[in-house]
């Protein structure tokens, strides 16, 4: 079966959202630098990172139904933030609105019976569900320390030594 070109023109934008939210992260690690968070700034890099591994996810699976990857512009990202908890705040809202991308694109891929992107995109909704609560769950840490520059240093160090006070499930 061919590849149905309004699947392939709506995969093509979700390269385009990875990357606008490997962007929007990498701007936080460099608001978190600027804050002298530096476990923070670690984390939003790796978060950045990540992103850019979903968008080539999304990258190699266009080839392989023999479509085509059209790249697009990625807009500036936010740079200043009032608070930690704002940044974190903006970071969440953000994983919610790449949540609602995924959906869309997922429930397109039933009207057009593309099962085989719909198989590729679980992975994607597994991933938008952890996500989401992973930040949410550092949220609730920042709000936690109420501001408090002591307890956000020790939130700091905690996130530098890769513990995102996840229990295993
Ligand atoms: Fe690509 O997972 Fe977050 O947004």
């Amino acid at each position: 079966m061919s590849f149905d070109s309004k699947i392939e023109a709506a995969l093509n934008a979700q390269i385009n959202n990875e990357l606008n939210a490997s962007y929007t992260y990498l701007a936080m690690a460099a608001y978190f630098e600027s804050e002298d968070l530096p476990g923070f700034a670690a984390w939003f890099r790796g978060h950045a990172a990540e992103e850019n591994d979903h968008a080539m996810k999304i990258f190699d699976f266009i080839y392989k139904r023999d479509g085509n990857v059209e790249l697009n512009g990625i807009e500036k990202p936010k740079a200043k933030y009032g608070s930690a908890k704002d940044a974190v705040a903006y970071a969440l809202a953000h994983e919610k609105i790449v949540t609602g991308q995924i959906h869309e694109i997922f429930s397109m891929c039933n009207s057009q019976k593309d099962f085989g992107t719909q198989n590729m995109l679980h992975w994607f909704l597994e991933e938008q569900v952890e996500e989401e609560d992973l930040f949410r769950r550092i949220l609730a840490q920042v709000e936690a320390t109420g501001g408090n520059k002591w307890y956000l240093t020790q939130l700091d160090n905690q996130l530098e030594r890769g513990d995102t006070g996840e229990t295993a499930k």
